[in-house]
């Protein structure tokens, strides 16, 4: 499960990408730490267990940091794109590389409309803002159309001569992009298309790319260099129909997160203040520009950056965490570890799923599942419910 962070060039994808990537405590003993230079691991914040039930926990594969477990997600800076992307301007591969990867996007608009369509740098409010947001889905609509586009005629003769499901068809065309069968039925169930597939047009195809891009890579759009925005762009972008819109302000939040880093503040990614510590030894500039940051954050909320990436792993992808233990009553795994791994399961998994995600041979020997909190023997078919501890049993 990765987020893809894109847009076109300059709006503050790099810069995004660091702040949100940027970690207090390193986060080097993930077993999944060896990233290239475009993807590294941010996190989404969720309340540990441990002081509930009253233990210290050690953790394995998260960390927890006053009683919040930071739970990594892998974040890809995805090069930039500009119209026209799709009719093949260099980056094709690279792009529906990350794309395949990328289970949501967040798409980083310059709310201050001072960057122009390709990227170049204008007059702030010279550029409006909302056209990004129609632009990429386009662009990324385009990008999926001309794929199933390619051969189109024979796949669809095919599909009609055979028999066979044109949703199938469609699944195979876009394996590359990591998206499901149950994906691709859901979308192709919203249109209503001939049942002559052969006959689709061009603009039959883009809508159905546009239906299948809508369910297998939602958007959430950040409204980012929002300190410079005016209020009523801001406003506008944020009451668009139908899509998910936050302030944020990149820049900010990567000071926050350096300073914070060095010891000069006390900061934790999301929250709406910080403190400056006594020995940080600021000038009289940077101490006002820590200020400007204060009243940005008190107007806002926060910086919008850690606010997005839950945003786009608890609403927009509906994922869950649950914590799998070995021993229900010490929340322990086999190395005596407390509350070691949290799992991001989607919503509606059950134990059996649970299970499936620790190891293979835990879900073909599943016999029963204990919930540590109420002590409830559960079955397979159990639906696991955020913030679970769940013990599984099974033949070895
Ligand atoms: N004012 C302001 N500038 C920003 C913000 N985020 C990024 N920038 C600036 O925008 C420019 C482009 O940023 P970069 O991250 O390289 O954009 P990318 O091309 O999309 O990766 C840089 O000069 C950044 O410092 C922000 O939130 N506010
Ligand atoms: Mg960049």
């Amino acid at each position: 499960m990765d987020l893809g962070i894109v847009g076109k060039p300059n709006v503050g994808k790099s810069t995004f990408f660091s702040a949100a990537t940027l970690a207090k405590a390193e986060i080097a003993n993930y077993p999944f730490t060896t990233i290239e230079a475009n993807k590294a691991m941010g996190y989404v914040r969720f309340p540990c267990p441990h002081e509930e039930f009253g233990v210290q926990c050690t953790p394995n594969n998260s960390l927890c940091e006053d009683g919040t477990r930071l739970i990594p997600v892998e974040l890809i800076d995805v090069a930039g794109l500009v119209p026209g992307a799709h009719t093949g301007k260099g980056l094709g591969n690279r792009f529906l590389d990350d794309l395949r990867h990328a289970s949501a996007l967040i798409h980083i608009v310059d709310a201050s409309g001072s960057t122009d369509a390709e990227g170049n740098t204008v007059k702030e409010g010279e550029y409006d803002p909302l056209k990004d947001v129609e632009f990429l889905k386009e662009e990324v609509a385009y990008w999926v159309q001309s794929i199933l586009a390619n051969g189109w005629e024979k796949a669809a003769r095919a599909a009609e001569t055979t028999g066979g499901r044109i949703e199938l068809a469609i699944h195979e065309r876009l394996t590359g992009l990591g998206i499901s069968e149950n994906q691709v039925f859901h979308a192709m169930h919203s249109l209503d298309l001939s049942d002559k597939p052969r006959s689709w047009t061009a603009q039959d195809l883009y809508s159905v790319a546009e239906a299948i891009l809508q369910e297998s890579k939602p958007i959430i759009i950040a409204a980012n260099k929002a300190d410079k925005a005016s209020s009523e762009n801001l406003k506008r972008l944020i009451g668009l129909k139908d899509m998910l819109v936050l302030p944020c302000c990149s820049e900010y939040e990567l000071a926050l997160r350096r300073a914070a880093k060095g010891k000069m503040i006390d900061y934790v990614p999301g929250a709406g203040d910080f403190t400056i510590n006594e020995e940080a030894g600021f000038n009289k500039a940077q101490e006002h520009g820590l200020e400007t940051i204060r009243a940005f954050l008190k107007e806002h909320g926060s910086t919008g950056v850690q606010p997005c990436i839950e945003k786009a792993t608890y609403d927009l992808l509906k994922l869950i965490p649950v914590y799998p233990v070995e021993d229900d009553t010490h929340l322990t795994d086999k190395e005596g570890r407390v509350l070691p791994d949290v799992h991001l399961l989607p919503q509606g998994s059950t134990a059996l799923d649970l299970a499936a995600k620790v190891h293979t041979d835990l879900a073909k020997g599943f016999i029963r599942a204990i919930d540590a909190r109420t002590k409830r023997i559960v079955g397979h078919d159990h639906e696991l419910k955020a913030g679970d501890v769940i013990r599984i049993v099974a033949k070895t």
